[in-house]
């Protein structure tokens, strides 16, 4: 028999249930089993289930190559490197061919992706120095600290870039622990030199080997990536894997190395120009990744709950390999510089194998993010970007956006040739505007997407109405001119 103190009030019984709804609504929690009608007036009330029927919110794995260019890739054309789980991958995912990063060099993409900002309004346009004064600002609320906020579990491995060095000298150092990463794995704390991929690692020497010498920086990040997923299999998280390579100087693994060595056609050495042996190693122990990846959340029963997203930062460096069909590469304006591959896989959301021509820039990747999550944006993290969820659902979609802006002040070339500049691209149109000449060029994607072709001669009033808009879309975001970039005058400043 039920003593009165223990039965139900129909005030206590609907608080129950709003309770078990609650619990229901976020995923968590054991609701109890309610239904039906109160058991003192009869009214109606929600089932809730005692299993929650809401899925949990997407898990979030963003792969990130450093230096990765547009063609190398199996799944983007390349016949030499060997990618088979990112072509697998691409198979049962979107594929996109005109993902932009909004900068052709390391800093100013990862301030991009971490505020969904242009780095112009972020005030980080250039790679940041060991001893860099700058640093990505603890006032923005970075997609982390977001995701963080929505219940995620947060996490960084690898390379972070985007403070400068207390052991170099570096008044302040922000590390990502500021930024809403609950675990920083294998990240630096002195400058990032290329070229340090075995232990011990010259960007942080108190990283403790853990495989078998020499133990391979590629090899440990992807034995990293697999034991957080297992660390937070039981709850959301954001895993973002910032690998160092495929930066200069390039240095794979001797048994990958010694395999692409031996194919036709193989180039020679590190700084090979074409077929480069290193690159294609180092890039098949990113793929590997890829699969350990893919496996562990299959292992977990994670598969279906997990989107995969795959990209590099900026393009490659034109000298150690081609990043054709696009012009030049790494630090210019020039496709080659900036477009991107890209792979997302957000199980029963994105159709398979689709390719996906509508442009994106990394600016999209926070409010698309957040918008996987269900996390709510925040009113002080003004963003640049648009959710490409429309894409993933239907990749032949449009976004409501026609144009792309860079801007990429410099005091002085960058030592791998590229120049002071900005760039807009609008619809096919693409101008380049040379801060150091004043000059401008003009291309027309669709019809000359190798940009060997100036039309600024032939078409000024175009020219000068992309110029114009450029200009604009610099007063709009705030774009500064660095002090140490006292020749750079571009129009409309
Ligand atoms: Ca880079």
């Amino acid at each position: 028999m039920v003593t009165a103190s223990r039965k139900p009030t129909r005030r206590s019984f609907l608080k129950t249930v709003a309770l078990g709804a609650a619990a229901a609504a976020q995923g968590t929690g054991s609701a109890m089993l309610f239904g039906g009608a109160c058991p003192r007036c009869s009214a109606a009330v929600p089932t809730v289930l005692a299993e929650p029927p809401v899925k949990r919110k997407p898990n979030i794995i963003f792969i990130l190559g450093d230096d990765l260019g547009w063609a190398e890739l199996g799944c983007y054309g390349n016949t030499f490197n060997q990618t088979p789980h990112l072509d697998a991958l691409a198979a049962r995912a979107v594929r996109f061919t005109d993902a932009y990063a909004a900068a052709p060099v390391c800093s100013p993409y990862r301030a991009a992706l971490m505020t969904g900002q242009v780095p112009a309004r972020v005030g980080i346009t250039d790679y940041l120095r060991p001893n860099d004064p700058k640093h990505l600002a603890t006032s923005h609320v970075t997609i982390a600290k977001l995701l963080k906020r929505a219940g995620y579990a947060t996490g960084i491995l690898g390379k972070w870039h985007l403070t400068g060095y207390a052991a170099d000298g570096a008044k302040k150092e922000v590390p990502p622990a500021e930024h809403g990463f609950d675990e920083t794995i294998l990240s630096e704390d002195t400058g990032i030199g290329g070229g340090s991929y075995f232990h011990p690692y010259h960007f942080n020497k108190s990283i403790t080997r853990r495989l078998d010498a020499p133990e391979y920086l590629v090899d440990r990040m992807n034995v990293e990536a697999v034991d957080f997923i297992q660390r937070h299999k039981d709850e959301p998280f954001f895993l973002y894997v910032s690998h160092y390579a495929v930066h200069t100087r390039l240095l794979g693994r001797p048994d990958l190395v010694a395999k692409y060595e031996a194919k036709p056609a193989a180039g020679k050495g590190p700084r090979a120009a074409r077929n480069n042996p290193h690159l294609a190693a180092q890039l098949e122990s990113i793929d590997a990744g890829v699969g350990m990846i893919v496996d562990k959340l299959k292992q977990l029963g994670l598969a279906n709950d997990t989107v995969l997203v795959f990209t590099g930062d900026n393009g490659g460096e034109a000298n150690v390999t081609t990043n054709a069909p696009w012009r030049a590469g790494k630090s210019t304006l020039y496709e080659g510089g900036v477009r991107e591959p890209l792979i997302v896989h957000w199980p029963g959301v994105t159709p398979a194998g689709k390719v996906c021509k509508t442009p994106t820039m990394n600016i999209d990747f926070y409010p698309t993010f957040a918008e996987m999550a269900g996390a709510k944006l925040d009113p002080a993290q003004p963003l640049d970007g648009l959710s490409i969820v429309p894409l993933l659902k239907d990749p032949s979609a449009k976004l409501p956006r026609d144009t792309f802006c860079w801007h990429y002040p410099l005091a002085q070339a960058h030592f791998l040739g590229g120049r002071s500049a900005g760039a807009i691209r609008q619809g096919d149109w693409k101008l380049i505007e040379f801060f150091d000449t004043g000059n401008v060029e003009l291309y027309d994607l669709a019809a000359d997407p190798g940009e060997s072709k100036d039309l600024a001669a032939q078409s000024p009033d175009k020219a000068k109405q992309l110029r114009d808009a450029l200009a604009a879309w610099r007063k709009r975001v705030g774009a500064q001119i660095p002090a140490n970039c006292r020749d750079y005058v571009p129009r409309g400043k």
